[in-house]
């Protein structure tokens, strides 16, 4: 079976794409199982960023000279390869920003502080990261909006028939992760997203987990906005994207206001520009949005239906090789999940057993991974983390298990 999957999808020789990889901690060659928290980047991106600071340096959509209209080109093309990696409709619904948090920010900020009202209702599930809470968390303070949250079940999937009892007229905006950061859990956002609109409410995805590993496409799902980092998928840190529904994004007011996010300024009067320019005010991350196009053209390049299903059979490997180590407690066992491999030792700490595993070269994340509300579902104040990646191996799950056999044993 190895050599089948090895056939179809070449992790040796992807791993060559990646120079980070191929070195030593502590004497002991480096397994990075912290994905989740960041992924790490292929040669063609490193040289994408160097490439432009080496030859075409110059700021966007201001300039007529060559360079200027050069970087402007690269960074629009850059805009243009995010809209048909996500599905959208036009380039001109894809907004750069700094990241997810970012993006959802700009969201609570614009279209929340437009439309949202004392009373209103706003729904997130147990599953959130923090930077899926919070913004609405102070949106909801600043307005007397109120949030509801759905609850999961032991496994970490989320009870439908719960949500669908939240749901009613005086829901406004439904925010949920794709993919959830700390369980590996994938949400049926497509049901999701249909059971909010007969409710006329706005659907915000988390999607900073669900393009590393997904094929998404914002379409068929159907959502009004869905957030994602460039860092967690193979790009550059700095650089994100918020896709938003082109209606919307004409409707809601802008965000940060400066340069290039205007039409015509007087000390009187300013207009705006159509989206999305709009919410793009400053110069923006030039050499990291043309760098995370590099990305999404290898992730392109690699199929990702194939790293999906690469991704799967690792990631069932993985689980049923952890559930077999005695007193290791699984944490998310949803049915439907990516490779966040969540456990706890009941007698050691995470903290401890993931200082324990890094002086074996081996990174994972431990603690609550900026989803304490998950953690406490499950009764715990955080978990040790393994997070796979398309380029991880079998190897290097086999040393995963061994190590943690061993700190177990001498525990
Ligand atoms: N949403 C989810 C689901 C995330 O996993 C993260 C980061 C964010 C939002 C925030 O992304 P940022 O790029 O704006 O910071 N998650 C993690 C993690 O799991 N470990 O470190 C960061």
């Amino acid at each position: 079976m190895l050599l089948e999957l090895n056939d179809l999808f070449d992790v040796k020789t992807i791993r060559q794409d990646f120079p980070l990889l191929h070195q030593e901690v502590y004497g002991k060659p480096l397994i990075w199982l912290d994905n989740s928290s960041t992924t790490q980047k292929p040669q063609s991106v490193i040289d994408t960023l160097t490439q432009f600071y080496k030859q075409y340096n110059s700021n966007v959509h201001r300039a007529v000279h060559t360079l200027g209209i050069q970087a402007t080109d690269a960074y629009e093309a850059a805009r243009e390869k995010v809209q048909h990696f996500i599905g959208a409709n036009s380039a001109s619904e894809i907004i750069f920003v700094r990241g997810t948090t970012e993006g959802i920010n700009l969201v609570a900020q614009t279209y929340g502080r437009k439309y949202i009202r004392e009373g209103d209702e706003i729904i997130l599930s147990t599953l959130e990261h923090h930077s899926n809470i919070v913004p609405w968390q102070m949106l909801a303070q600043e307005t007397g909006a109120i949030l509801k949250v759905i609850p999961v079940s032991d496994r970490g999937e989320i009870l439908l028939e719960e949500y669908a009892q939240l749901l009613s007229s005086r829901t406004r905006i439904v925010a949920l992760v794709h993919v959830s950061n700390g369980l590996g859990t994938i949400l049926p956002i497509q049901e999701m997203t249909e059971m909010a609109h007969q409710y006329g409410a706005r659907v915000v995805i988390d999607g900073a987990q669900g393009v590393p590993h997904l094929s998404v496409d914002v379409q068929s799902l159907d959502c009004d906005f869905y957030a994602f980092s460039g860092h967690k998928m193979f790009g550059p840190s700095g650089i994100g994207v918020l896709y938003g529904k082109q209606e919307i994004l004409e409707d809601i007011p802008p965000w940060q206001g400066g340069g290039s996010m205007i039409r015509s300024v007087t000390f009187e009067k300013t207009t705006y520009e159509v989206p999305p320019a709009k919410f793009e005010a400053g110069t923006p991350s030039i050499a990291d949005a043309i760098a995370l196009g590099a990305a999404i053209d290898y992730l392109t390049n690699l199929g990702m239906n194939n790293i999906a299903q690469y991704e799967h059979k690792l990631t069932d490997y993985a689980m049923a090789q952890l559930a077999q180590i005695p007193g290791l407690r699984l944490i998310g066992t949803a049915k439907q999940k990516v490779g966040v491999l969540s456990f706890i030792f009941e007698d050691i700490s995470p903290v401890e057993v993931g200082q324990l595993l890094a002086l074996e070269g081996i990174a994972v994340r431990a603690g609550h991974h900026c989803a304490q509300p998950t953690m406490q579902r499950f009764g715990v104040t955080g978990t040790v983390r393994p997070s796979l990646a398309f380029y991880n191996t079998y190897e290097e799950i086999d040393s995963l298990v061994e190590v943690l056999r061993q700190i177990k044993l001498s525990n």
